[in-house]
């Protein structure tokens, strides 16, 4: 049993749960030099997608995540991240077997945009399924000055869209209203929060001087089948991967 019946249940009552040490340090280190390596490498087509925009912070042109990290170009890191023990857990959660719907790695590097409150359901998921789990996992250390996550704490939100699609839930960032009802999520590396998709979460700006690295994986259950190929082909239609040259600027970003 990877998850105790405790954390399933918090699971359940709140929408996510945080597993502290669910990677030891050595596999925490290995995802951080792959996460170095890729922001490094120049990907082939079809391979890892990159976006970078113009911080509104300071004007650079950054790299803001990688998505479809996930396959045969980084098969070790892939089985590494997804090991037996995270498809155990995600079984325990979703209540049968996993699928991979898509991934990414958020860099959040020093002047990343804020992340405002939203559903990830929001992100035209709706399309797909109502249903996902997303693993998140800590990378870097994630503290308050470099956009460490605040998730809502009270359960206090309902299992389907409550705004439009793209629309965050505010524009205000953490302390999130009613603060009571919010949690700052100090992670460290190797740490993950499992999450579903309604729960309300967001991360300020990084106005500090150390990225905030963390990958987001979601799944969704086997039952609603494999519809990752078709999500990106979608996504790389409607928003394409860019290069730090045509960076985006903050009124033409997407998630
Ligand atoms: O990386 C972050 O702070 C935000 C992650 C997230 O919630 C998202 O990208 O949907």
């Amino acid at each position: 049993m990877s998850l105790s019946q405790a954390q399933i249940d918090e699971f359940r009552d709140k929408g996510f749960v945080v597993v502290g040490g669910f990677f030891n340090p050595d596999e925490a280190a290995k995802i951080s030099a792959w996460l170095d390596e890729m922001r490094d490498k120049q990907p082939a087509d079809g391979e890892e997608a990159k976006y970078y925009e113009t911080s509104p912070l300071n004007g650079e042109n950054i790299l803001v995540r990688i998505e479809n990290v996930i396959g045969a170009q980084n098969q070790d890191m892939s089985d590494l991240v997804i090991s037996d023990k995270a498809k155990e857990a995600l079984t325990q959660l979703i209540g049968e077997a996993p699928v991979l719907f898509k991934e990414k790695a958020n860099y959040k590097l020093p002047g990343c945009r804020a992340d405002k409150l939203h559903q990830d359901q929001a992100a035209g998921w709706n399309a797909y399924c109502d249903f996902f789990i997303t693993m998140g996992i800590a990378v870097d250390e994630n503290r308050i000055d470099n956009g460490a996550l605040s998730f809502m704490n009270s359960g206090n939100y309902k299992k389907e869209l409550m705004t439009d699609e793209w629309k965050p839930l505010t524009e205000d960032d953490p302390p999130y209203q009613p603060e009571d009802e919010y949690v700052l999520i100090e992670a460290n590396p190797g740490d993950v929060i499992f999450f579903d998709a309604y729960v309300p979460h967001g991360s300020p700006p990084n106005t500090g001087s150390r990225s905030r690295r963390n990958i987001f994986l979601t799944f969704n259950r086997e039952s609603d089948g494999d519809m990752r190929e078709k999500y990106y082909q979608d996504k790389w239609a409607n928003y394409a991967p860019n290069q730090s040259a045509e960076a985006r600027t903050d009124d033409s970003f997407r998630v």
